[in-house]
Formats: C-alpha cells, sequence, structure tokens
C-alpha cells in the first residue's frame, strides 16, 4: 500500500509505522489517520509480523489535530465527518503497539500516544492536550485515558490548563514506561518491540487484552477473564514449547499457534 502521510518499515517481526508529516509537526488530518489505521490492521493481520512501532520524528511525535482542517469546519461538518470512528479501531488492534515519543506530543498527538500499550519517550517530549486553550477539549479519548493514566487530580490539571508537562513528569505519572535521551529513545523503543516480538504471541495477545480489561470491568469479572484466557493459552503449541523447552533447558521456539 502506498501513503502519504505515513512510511513503513519491517525489521525482525517489528512493523514499523512514522507519522510523516514533518513540516507541521506531524499535524494529525484526517487522511493520515485513515492511513495509519488501514496501516496498523494490514499489520495487525500479518503473520509474519508480532509487535508494532508507533514513531514520529525528534522533534514531534504529533502535536495535534490539523487545526487548519477544524478551523472552518462546523460542528454538523465534524459529526459527519466521523471521524472519531477511526480513532476507535485502534484500540482493537490485537498486537502490542510500542509508542517511540520524541518532540511534541499534544492534543490528538497525546491521545495517538495514549494508544500505544508501551511508550519509550525522549528527554524532550512535551506531553499535554491543549485543546482548551483553543476553546475545544479533546474528542479522541483524552478526558478518559488521561484519568485513567494519570488519576483524576494530575489529568484535571492538564486539561483545564492545557499546559503540557515534561517527559520526566510523564514518567512520573506513569504516563510514559522510560524516558532515555533523544538519540536513543528511537533504539530503546525498537529493542523493547523486538523482544516482545520474541515472545509466544497467543500470550501476547490474550494478556493485551486481559490488561486492557482492569480499566473496564469490576475485580471479580476480570479475575474470570483472566482464567479463561488463562485456560485458552494451555490449549495452545507454544505452551507446551515453552514448558518443554523449561524442562529441557533450551531457548523455546515460538510458532504462534
Ligand atoms: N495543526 C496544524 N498545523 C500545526 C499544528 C496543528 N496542530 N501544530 C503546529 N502546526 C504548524 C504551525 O502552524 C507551523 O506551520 P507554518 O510553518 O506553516 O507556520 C509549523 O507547524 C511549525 O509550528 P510552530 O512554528 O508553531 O512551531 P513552534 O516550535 O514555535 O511551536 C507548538 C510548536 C508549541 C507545538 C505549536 O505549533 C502549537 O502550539 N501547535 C498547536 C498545538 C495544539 O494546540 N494541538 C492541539 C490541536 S486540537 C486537537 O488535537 C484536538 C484533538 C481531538 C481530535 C483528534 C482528531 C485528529
Amino acid at each position: 500500500m502506498s501513503y502519504e502521510y505515513i512510511t513503513t518499515g519491517r525489521e525482525d517481526g517489528v512493523g514499523i509505522v512514522t507519522l510523516n508529516r514533518p513540516k507541521i509537526l506531524n499535524a494529525l488530518n484526517l487522511q493520515l489517520i485513515d492511513e495509519l489505521v488501514a496501516e496498523l490492521e494490514l499489520l495487525d493481520k500479518d503473520p509474519d509480523i508480532r509487535t508494532i512501532l508507533l514513531t514520529g520524528n525528534d522533534k514531534a511525535f504529533a502535536a495535534g489535530a490539523d487545526i487548519n482542517e477544524m478551523a472552518e469546519a462546523s460542528a454538523i461538518d465534524i459529526m459527519k465527518r466521523n471521524q472519531f470512528a477511526v480513532w476507535d479501531r485502534i484500540s482493537l488492534i490485537s498486537k502490542p503497539i510500542i509508542g517511540a515519543v520524541s518532540g511534541f506530543a499534544l492534543g490528538g498527538g497525546c491521545e495517538l500516544m495514549m494508544n500505544c500499550d508501551i511508550v519509550i519517550a525522549s528527554e524532550s517530549a512535551v506531553i499535554g492536550q491543549p485543546e482548551i486553550k483553543l476553546g475545544v477539549m479533546p474528542g479522541a479519548g483524552g478526558t478518559q485515558r488521561l484519568v485513567r493514566a494519570v488519576g483524576l487530580r494530575k489529568a484535571m490539571e492538564m486539561l483545564l490548563t492545557g499546559d503540557p508537562i515534561t517527559a520526566k513528569e510523564a514518567l512520573r505519572y506513569g504516563l510514559v514506561n522510560r524516558v532515555v535521551p533523544v538519540e536513543a529513545y528511537y533504539q530503546e523503543a525498537l529493542k523493547l518491540a523486538k523482544q516482545i516480538a520474541g515472545q509466544p504471541p497467543l500470550a501476547v495477545q490474550v494478556i493485551k487484552k486481559a490488561a486492557y480489561k482492569a480499566d473496564d470491568l469490576p475485580l471479580q469479572e476480570g479475575l474470570d477473564y483472566e482464567r479463561n484466557g488463562f485456560y485458552l493459552l494451555l490449549a495452545s503449541e507454544d505452551r507446551k514449547e515453552g514448558m518443554q523447552a523449561f524442562l529441557e533447558k533450551r531457548r523455546p521456539r515460538f510458532t504462534g499457534n
């Protein structure tokens, strides 16, 4: 597939997607999001791909929705576009998405970052939900995912002031997993993506889904969900291989079956 606003690559089981509108800090226009989601869905179906790396460039992961595209649009235009439906498809991706985030991750950029399962940030990352300064509010999950990620108090401060936080602060609040120098964030994220790509793929996907249930379900229902996933994985070939390899003191060879 050929794209205008993203580039793609692959390395050792990792599908790499790079946002590519550098002149306007990877502002997210409708076409970019369509292209991104189309590629994520292709990678999700591709048996040779086991994890996905999502990144921008050193200066910007994404500085938010493309304001040019929104400035003149009426409420009805935006409603008819139904532009958030495509965002909902990101949370249906079953393979882990590792974010490599540097520079601006603002508005829709922060919302996209929060759709990643693990985030490696560079020291230069600037993360926030500035929509309030434009007279609007987050529309792609910002109020909901930020509260879940950093807690109500910090989220409220970020949402109501619109002021961004630094990478170090984001780490303190659990919004990113690691902060590393700008020269290292991409390689660090790729290394992690490759490490997870080496894990048994069925277990990876069942664990990802179960972990998100912790946000959605009452504890007992979540525990029941987890238990069913556990039983399901006991039926996999990779479980036999994993346990056999342990007993034989060798490295397992996981096939995804
Ligand atoms: N949309 C369109 N163009 C943008 C955007 C954007 N979000 N952000 C930056 N640009 C453009 C600038 O207009 C500028 O273009 P030009 O060179 O043609 O003048 C170029 O990128 C470089 O930007 P700056 O010169 O402003 O660079 P600075 O380093 O001085 O400042 C900032 C960087 C602080 C990031 C600044 O550009 C800025 O404040 N950008 C807007 C950030 C923002 O408000 N984001 C939220 C947008 S609203 C939103 O995301 C709603 C989400 C809900 C729906 C999501 C659906 C996709």
